[in-house]
């Protein structure tokens, strides 16, 4: 609350602002920034902004600093943020989430992990032993996940290639009692190739496995051409191996992992040649030590990488590969080794931290806490796949956060029969609907080109994307748009969405998103029948899009808390603000619309008989018991009373408080006559009065 803080530092919450303009509100998050107030409000939603240096503010002080406090009553912080909605679930009994979003490197995994630490620090008061266990796993997990499922990209030395969504369980007492992780779409591509001065996920973990002392050795290392690091990999590694111990991996499934990361390297050393009609490995010996690594016959590996199982009527016979066939599948089971073994390790963790011997009849309503915390958008020149998912996943959540925020603000004022001013904001509904649409959208054109196993190309693909959404706003391609420069390659499209234009290169090889057999066969899962050869699976977009869905649903039966991560630079540097990188991010996050609904807008509302309890100590109308007929007839002669009548509006079942100043007076009164009344109360007591 700006009370708290001199004006110096600028205002504490975007709502105060003299008005709304974006001038205004960039000139005041510099202003923070630059003094070091990297969190300010809009209401309720955090903005942060990434400091890009250690700061002093997450230390034991600060949290019992805002410990069971309300939001406005310290300055803004994330942790007040986690203390709103553990309050919400402990004192409501509500399933709340805090959404966490912003770019690559705004700062989305920190603020997850302070969450969380705070989360762990106020809960448990009582130590109890196996509430301890349970917080120090949930803590550990998140090691050795980041250890697998991050990377050093050249927009973040420690990126998530995950999307990461947690649940914390909570007992009746508000003490975790357990969590469940949901992992979102892995980028798998990242294993066999990195952009120019990137790194492959866990490569610390791989140097360490002293495969070979030379890490250029390997070829999938060799690719992004970023060997060294900023980053301790020995000591990491020891961290990662104590936190796979503690979470409970036996030495047994932690050789395993090793051994699969093993694979994963050497296979991106394999060649593939011909002789006459044959394709053969060139590279025997490294089959060989793949063969060891995975328990298995030198000619199992081959036969899986030289073959594929095709079914032909009612048989399934193996077919050979090209060389370049063969390759392609080499790196396509790398990626999916390294998928199994990541979701596997997550599946590990889950068994350990899920909640065990909860009984909802003995011990009341266990809640939950979701974190989620997903990666931002991603523009590049070429934008594969997995961005493409990203960034839908990203307008996705946007949407959300328009339905949840504005929406329901403005739906609220409606039913309680306040005056609303319309606000324009731009719904994002009709991009997300050009990706998931059922027969119309991208997805279902890329599952109806997937049909024809075998006979799909790009082109396919793009006529069918031409045919069903020229007519869309919101999309174009070279054929559509031939004047258009930046559409450079014939089969690019561009989807036009809220964060700027991007274009999508040709999807490579879009065979790899249908379930392809050959994929399949070299799982060590036996051998397909016949059946399995010809179903048709679910395509990786199909899925994506699924998992998405569910996450938004999920989403949406909770009370969200949002934090809104903005990177200043895209030098890692703590001095500069970019003023046009900011610029872009509160433009595409919606941070202006969010105020100007907030300030339209109410700061906070509270049913009569909920707001009468909280304050009518302080009115003699209302204090012990008002004699009015209406409990809101009771509210408003408090309001009167106080003077604040200006900044109040009645609705039919709440009231609505326009600034955060008024409710922080109206603390600080109740505050006062609290103390008093505790005062008199002990005096009574000791017979003094
Ligand atoms: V990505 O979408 O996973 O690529 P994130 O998660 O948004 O991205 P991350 O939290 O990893 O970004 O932050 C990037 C880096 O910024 C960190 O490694 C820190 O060096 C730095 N950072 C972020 N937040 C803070 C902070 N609160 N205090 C200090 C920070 N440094
Ligand atoms: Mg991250």
């Amino acid at each position: 609350m700006a009370e708290h803080e001199s004006l110096e530092f600028g205002k504490a919450d975007f709502v105060l602002l003299d008005s709304v303009s974006l001038e205004e509100f960039m000139a005041n998050l510099k202003l923070r920034f630059e003094k070091g107030r990297i969190y300010t409000y809009i209401g309720e939603v955090v903005v942060s902004v990434n400091p890009y240096r250690a700061m002093n503010i997450y230390g034991r002080d600060t949290i019992e600093q805002y410990k069971g406090r309300e939001l406005y009553e310290r300055p803004p912080h994330l942790f007040a943020i986690a203390d709103a909605a553990y309050k919400a679930m402990k004192r409501r009994n509500k399933d709340t989430c805090i959404v966490i979003s912003g770019e690559s490197g705004a700062g989305k995994t920190e603020a997850s992990k302070y969450i969380m630490q705070y989360i762990a620090a106020i809960t448990n008061p009582g130590q109890r032993a196996e509430v301890e266990r349970v917080k120090n796993m949930l803590l550990k997990s998140n090691c050795v996940l980041e250890a697998f499922g991050n990377a050093k990209t050249n927009r973040n030395d420690n990126s998530s290639r995950f999307g990461k969504y947690m649940d914390i369980n909570f007992d009746f007492k508000g003490d975790p009692i357990g969590g469940h992780i949901n992992n979102y779409l892995l980028e798998k591509s990242r294993v066999i190739f990195q952009q120019e001065g990137e790194r492959r996920g866990s490569e610390s973990l791989l140097r360490s496995l002293h495969v070979s002392k030379d890490p250029t050795a390997y070829s999938y290392i060799k690719v992004g051409g970023q060997v060294k690091s900023s980053i301790n990999d020995g000591a990491d590694f020891k961290a990662v191996a104590d936190a796979m111990k503690v979470i409970g991996f036996t030495p047994d499934e932690i050789q395993t992992v090793y051994k699969v990361l093993a694979t994963i390297l050497h296979l991106g050393n394999l060649t593939f040649g011909v002789d006459g009609d044959t394709t053969l490995i060139e590279n025997s010996k490294v089959v060989a030590v793949i063969g060891v690594l995975l328990a298995t016959k030198e000619e199992n590996v081959e036969k899986a990488l030289l073959y594929r199982t095709v079914a032909t009527g009612r048989d399934v016979i193996d077919k050979q590969h090209t060389t370049q066939e063969a390759s392609y599948g080499r790196d396509a089971l790398a990626k999916a080794m390294y998928e199994r073994m990541f979701c596997w390790i997550v599946g590990r963790i889950n068994d350990v931290i899920e909640v065990k011997n909860y009984d909802a009849k003995v011990h009341g309503k266990n809640t939950v806490i979701g974190v989620l915390d997903i990666y931002g958008f991603e523009i590049f020149q070429n934008n594969s796949f997995e961005q493409f998912c990203i960034n839908y996943c990203n307008e996705k959540l946007q949407q959300l956060f328009i339905q949840l925020v504005l929406r329901q603000e403005q739906e609220e004022y409606q039913r309680e029969g306040i005056p609303w001013k319309h606000i324009d904001y731009f719904n994002n509904q009709i991009i997300v609907d050009l990706v998931e649409l059922q027969h119309k959208g991208i997805f279902s054109v890329l599952d109806e080109a997937c049909m024809n196993v075998g006979k799909v190309t790009d082109e396919v693909f793009l006529q069918g994307l031409n045919s069903k959404l020229a007519k869309h706003a919101h999309y174009t391609s070279r054929k559509l748009s031939p004047t258009d420069k930046s559409l450079e390659f014939d089969r690019d499209f561009r989807i036009r969405h809220y964060a700027g234009d991007y274009c999508m290169a040709p999807l490579f090889a879009i065979k790899s998103l249908c379930s392809n057999p050959v994929l399949k066969m070299m799982w060590p899962e036996g051998k397909l029948s016949i059946t399995e050869v010809t179903k048709r699976p679910l395509t990786a977009a199909t899925l994506f899009k699924n998992s998405m869905i569910a996450l938004v649903e999920n989403l949406a039966c909770k009370e969200p808390y949002y934090v809104r991560c903005i990177k200043p630079n895209d030098v890692k540097s703590p001095l500069l603000f970019e003023h046009e990188r900011c610029r872009h991010q509160v433009e595409y996050l919606g941070l202006l619309e969010n105020v100007r609904v907030r300030r339209a807008g109410f700061a906070n509302r509270q049913d009569y008989p909920r707001f009468l309890q909280r304050y009518k100590m302080i009115s003699e109308f209302t204090w012990p018991n008002h004699d009015l007929p209406s409990d809101k007839e009771a509210v408003k002669r408090l309001v009167q009373g106080c003077g604040f009548e200006h900044d109040v509006a009645y609705g039919k079942t709440k009231v609505f408080v326009r600034t955060p100043r008024t409710l922080f007076c109206l603390e600080e009164q109740r505050d006062e006559m609290v103390g008093r009344i505790v005062l008199f109360l002990q005096k009574v007591w000791r017979g003094t009065i």
